[in-house]
């Protein structure tokens, strides 16, 4: 029989149409969660919309709220697992947050995922480089204003976190604060893109993040990375030939984003007027503000600590602290056990989210008495132990007390500290056609494990290079502290007409660690840079280097706490590429090296000089 024959005896008198199975809303039963979420989207000045979700403990009353201001996804970032527990709900960071009774708040920021408006790259201040109504300053007033309003179950205070990107918003609100923003902590915020931050490193541009270009302004939601079709990095930037050359592969002369930073490779008036440090110093704010960063922060290293030391300076420490834990980039939120092979004493990162982090915004939120904590708690990664100091940092050029101690270059490769009587040099070839490796290669950018931890791996892959100068101590027989920034005062010259100095800081383990034999030797990097020395007298005017002429270059490298045991050897390595971290400077000097050409890459024989009038050193900061 035909199939509706079929069908047709079982359809009865009066029974219901068939309908979809699928209603028009629906949600499970959250009666018996423990918090509720709420989606709103909040008014800014201009209209625009921001998309926000607010995460509400059931039967609050009288909680303060802890925002954070995101460009990745403030849904995700409020679902680490779906859950009918806000613990589980919400990040490994707010753990200690949810414990005490807060309300969490994430919101996107405007251009990104839900939120309306135009997604500008770490959107300038209102002024010359931002001629529009708004701004990160403003978008942070207008939403906390809101919440305070709306949020019924708050108790009118808000406190501000975030890391990298999220920690940049948490600074451009500081510039003027809402009166409800009662306590801030930005975590390796986005501070200067230039001078050290996520884009260059005093001029020498980061590859590493070209990708980031591509997915977040390709697409308004979730982006896609560039696909190369190889697993090696350095392979594939090296055959493109410039940074510049590679992002054309794929289409990124697209993005206007990509497009507007090749146009400032120098620190002109683009990258000046949105160095936070100093627009931070010149709109001091009096919200109490803990800086936080890794000490081997592979993104944001130079941020935090900077901005620290400017309001220092610019007499405005009192309600100012810094933090640098034995971390990663946004380690502070996870777990900060271990860093590479490196073990610290128990989970610093728990530790410190417990015992200072939540106790300081308490103190503001909640009246909660507190100790104040100490004005820097930097961990000691010599001695594996927090050390609570005074001021940061203990020396430094000017200013600290104690100055600052030349650790000269010197002949056979060796290091100390007295200045060389006699003149000498040594030589190597940096060929662009080879560059050294940031890390042994194959590398890929996509391995975040190798990316995370490329600061603390061992440098001896390096140090076997003919083109890596290899300077280092006996043995130590005292334990030697250091405690700041160490700046490199490097003399040198260069048969090119531009070229790039790496210089690394290094402890060097004893020959034998029994108790954990791999460690044999080890070359720890405490602390390294890169700098372009077309801008070794000005960072806004490059200018070519006189080929055979020695010239000075004067750099400061990113902040260590240390102690050398005894046993132990201070290593100084000299190179002149990192790649394909940084893009390669071609050593012939070229207007933009985004678009140097192939045949403007060209070998170069360095000459590091030491002794006499030309000695280089490395200025530690040494606290005896
Ligand atoms: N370091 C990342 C970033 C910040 C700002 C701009 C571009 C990248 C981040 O982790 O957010």
């Amino acid at each position: 029989p035909p199939l509706a024959a079929i069908a047709q005896p079982s359809r009865q008198a009066g029974a219901p149409p068939l309908a979809g199975d699928i209603p028009p809303h629906f949600a499970y039963n959250r009666d018996g969660w423990d918090y509720e979420r709420r989606e709103v989207m909040i008014p800014m000045r201009d209209g625009v919309r921001l998309h926000t979700v607010i995460i509400v403990p059931k039967g609050a009353h009288d909680l303060p709220i802890l925002l954070t201001r995101t460009p990745y996804n403030a849904s995700a970032r409020a679902s680490r697992a779906n859950s009918p527990h806000m613990l589980a709900a919400l990040p490994e960071g707010d753990e200690v947050f949810v414990r005490d009774g807060y309300i969490r708040v994430f919101q996107d920021i405007r251009g990104k995922y839900g939120s309306e408006g135009d997604y500008v790259v770490t959107r300038p201040v209102r002024g010359p480089l931002n001629p529009t109504d708004v701004d990160h300053v403003t978008d942070a007033w207008d939403t906390i204003d809101w919440l305070v309003k709306n949020v019924r179950e708050s108790n009118g205070r808000v406190g501000m976190i975030g890391s990298s990107y999220e920690g940049f918003t948490v600074a451009m609100a500081l510039l003027d604060p809402h009166p409800a923003l009662r306590v801030a902590a930005p975590e390796s915020p986005m501070i200067d893109g230039w001078m050290g931050d996520d884009w260059f490193h005093y001029g020498a541009f980061r590859q590493a993040n070209i990708g980031w270009i591509g997915s977040q302004t390709g697409w308004q939601g979730r982006g896609e990375s560039p696909v190369s079709g190889a697993y090696d990095d350095y392979q594939t930037f090296l055959r493109a030939g410039s940074a510049g050359a590679w992002a054309a592969q794929s289409g990124f002369d697209r993005l206007p984003y990509w497009n507007r930073m090749t146009q400032h490779p120098a620190y002109d008036a683009f990258w000046q007027g949105q160095a936070l440090d100093r627009l931070l110093a010149a709109h001091p704010s009096s919200v109490p503000t803990m800086w936080i960063q890794g000490l081997w922060d592979q993104e944001d290293m130079y941020g935090a600590v900077h901005t620290f030391e400017a309001l220092k300076t610019a007499g405005h420490e009192a309600n100012n602290w810094l933090v640098m834990g034995p971390w990663r980039h946004s380690q502070v939120n996870y777990n900060g056990s271990s860093l590479g092979p490196f073990n610290w004493n128990g989970d610093t990162a728990a530790e410190f989210r417990r015992d200072v982090l939540l106790p300081f915004f308490n103190r503001y939120l909640k009246d909660r008495p507190a100790a104040d904590p100490p004005r820097a708690l930097i961990y000691n990664s010599g001695e594996n132990h927090w050390d609570r100091l005074p001021t940061w940092p203990l020396a430094c050029a000017d200013g600290c007390g104690r100055p600052l101690t030349p650790l000269y270059l010197e002949p056979g490769f060796a290091l100390g500290f007295d200045r060389p009587s006699g003149d000498g040099s040594d030589s190597y070839v940096s060929d662009p056609a080879r560059p050294v490796p940031y890390l042994a290669p194959p590398i890929s950018f996509a391995d975040g494990d190798r990316w995370r931890t490329w600061l603390v791996q061992d440098q001896r892959f390096a140090a076997v290079r003919p083109d890596v100068l290899v300077y280092q101590t006996e043995p130590l027989t005292e334990p030697l502290r250091i405690s700041g920034a160490p700046i490199v005062d490097l003399r040198a010259a260069t048969t090119g007409t531009d070229a790039d100095w790496v210089v690394k800081l290094i402890d060097v383990y004893s020959d034998e660690v029994p108790s954990d034999p791999t460690k044999g030797g080890y070359q720890l990097a405490l602390s390294l840079d890169i700098f372009r020395g077309r801008y070794r007298d000005s960072f806004e005017h490059p200018s070519a280097i006189p080929a055979g002429r020695p010239q000075a270059y004067r750099f400061r490298l990113p902040p260590t706490n240390h102690v050398f045991l005894p046993g132990h050897r201070i290593m100084v390595q000299i190179q002149s590429s990192l790649f394909p971290l940084y893009d390669r400077n071609p050593q012939t000097y070229v207007p933009n090296i985004f678009f140097a050409r192939p045949q403007d890459y060209r070998a170069a024989t360095q000459t590091v000089l030491r002794g006499g009038a030309n000695a280089s050193a490395i200025m530690l900061p040494v606290v005896r």
